[in-house]
């Protein structure tokens, strides 16, 4: 089922076309009501005028996340404040938060590609989405709950935390859907156990997970704990929120990008050269259709790559794989560059560990050291000859990592269910160099 049938199977031609005319509106507008693109454009020279075909989208300049924070909180935005209905803000770990805005247009945009997001997961109005996307300043709780609403469905807002209580309104309320972080549904699924729940009875049918970087093997635990088909959805509170980007029943590979309201590229993180389809680099999005808070090639830091192969449900809009890291979360560890989710891969693909873990880089002297804390599961633990088999693993793993990293490594197996849970987005790394 597709909810906008006209426009999520839009031929190629037909929806560049549409892509460009709504490039050339939106440059005019940022340059003529926003003091920071007039001198964006001016600096790098290019006018509005100078967008004739949608390459020419190159010849803007990018925006990146300073440029957001330089403005904050309400300096980009494009229309008057008695035009906003909505505030939201993204937590930001480091340096000021940024504050984006929405027009009564805006939010109908959102809900409607949301509800775009819930039709591509099979869900029909005759639907119960559980909704435990933290409500308040973060996109995520209201931006699906409005797409729940558009839908039809029926939808219980519960926002984040309060495990138990979600628990029993799982059992109770028999939600068919659920929209939650990937590590708050291992979460879920692993308190409802201890409560003595049998989570694969529940009467869940599909989960829509996203807002944090996870695995094929993340996806297959959650699959298999929950009895659900596991499903990604992508979005940045910047760019929108949830629902930017959204993987379907057919293909469960790769996100469909909305291209009716987004442009996407994939540039190299460092040089800002364009990538051709199927590389991997940093996407770039541009935003074709929002009035509040227009953003011209936002650096999202957001490592993928696009599919441009036709997908089997219909839809015409370009496919995005998952994320694989960000250009800004990279460790250097004693020169080598390592992505967690390089470490991650390495410890999914071990028997004997549970997929809860934590890096600790700190640094002894001169030389930075990397700790990697993992969980082993319970029957490895419990295992008669145990301190043998746990010293093992932790030599495999040892090996493992200096085989695919480059970088030596500390292992630590930690006892099942001691490493801390997150109810939103999972952070794994505690730098201690930085502190
Ligand atoms: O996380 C919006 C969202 C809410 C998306 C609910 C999906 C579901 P921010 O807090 O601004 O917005 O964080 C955006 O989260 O740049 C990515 O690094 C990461 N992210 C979001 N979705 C995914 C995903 C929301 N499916 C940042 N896979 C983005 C990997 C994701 N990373």
């Amino acid at each position: 089922m597709i909810y906008n049938e006209e426009f999520e199977t839009l031929p190629r031609e037909v929806l560049e076309s549409l892509q460009l005319k709504r490039l050339q509106q939106v440059s005019q507008r940022v340059y003529h009501t926003v003091g920071f693109y007039r001198k964006a454009f001016d600096k790098a020279g290019v006018n509005p005028d100078d967008i004739k075909s949608l390459s020419d989208i190159r010849k803007l300049p990018f925006t990146t996340k300073q440029d957001l924070r330089d403005n904050y909180p309400f300096g980009l935005f494009a229309v008057p404040m008695s035009s906003i209905v909505r505030l939201h803000a993204s937590s930001g770990t480091t340096g000021r938060a940024i504050v984006v805005g929405y027009t009564k247009r805006d939010i109908d945009t959102w809900s409607e590609l949301m509800a775009r997001c819930f039709v591509a997961a099979g869900l029909t109005k005759n639907d119960i989405i559980h909704n435990a996307y933290g409500y308040g300043l973060f996109t995520g709780g209201l931006g699906a709950h409005y797409g729940a609403e558009k839908l039809g469905a029926s939808v219980i807002p519960m926002s984040g935390g309060n495990t138990k209580r979600q628990i029993m309104i799982l059992q109770d309320f028999g939600p068919t859907a659920i929209c939650c972080t990937p590590s708050y549904a291992l979460n879920l699924a692993e308190q409802g156990v201890a409560m003595g729940v049998e989570m694969q009875s529940l009467k869940l049918r599909v989960g829509i997970f996203g807002a944090e970087p996870w695995t094929e093997k993340m996806r297959d635990e959650i699959e298999n704990k929950l009895n659900l088909t596991a499903l990604n959805i992508y979005g940045l509170s910047e760019v929108m929120g949830p629902g930017v980007a959204m993987e379907c029943m057919e293909g469960r590979c790769g996100m469909h990008i909305f291209e009716d309201h987004f442009i996407v590229e994939v540039i190299h993180p460092e040089t800002g050269e364009l990538l051709p389809y199927g590389e991997e680099g940093e996407l770039v999005f541009t935003t074709i259709t929002k009035e509040a808070f227009p953003l011209i090639r936002f650096r999202t830091r957001d490592i993928s790559r696009l599919i441009a192969e036709p997908c089997r449900c219909g839809r015409s809009h370009i496919r995005m794989d998952r994320v694989t890291g960000r250009s800004d979360d990279m460790l250097i560890i004693r020169g080598v560059n390592v992505f967690p989710s390089q470490i991650e891969a390495v410890l999914i693909g071990v028997t004997g560990l549970e997929p809860h873990y934590q890096l600790i880089v700190d640094r002894a002297g001169t030389m930075d050291t990397l700790e990697v804390q993992v969980e082993v599961s319970e029957q490895i633990f419990a295992n008669a000859d145990e301190v043998r088999s746990l010293q093992n693993l932790e030599k495999h793993l040892i090996k493992d990592l200096k085989d695919y990293l480059g970088v030596a490594a500390k292992v630590k197996l930690i006892e099942p269910k001691t490493l801390q849970r997150f109810e939103g987005k999972a952070s794994r790394i505690i730098d201690k160099r930085k502190i």
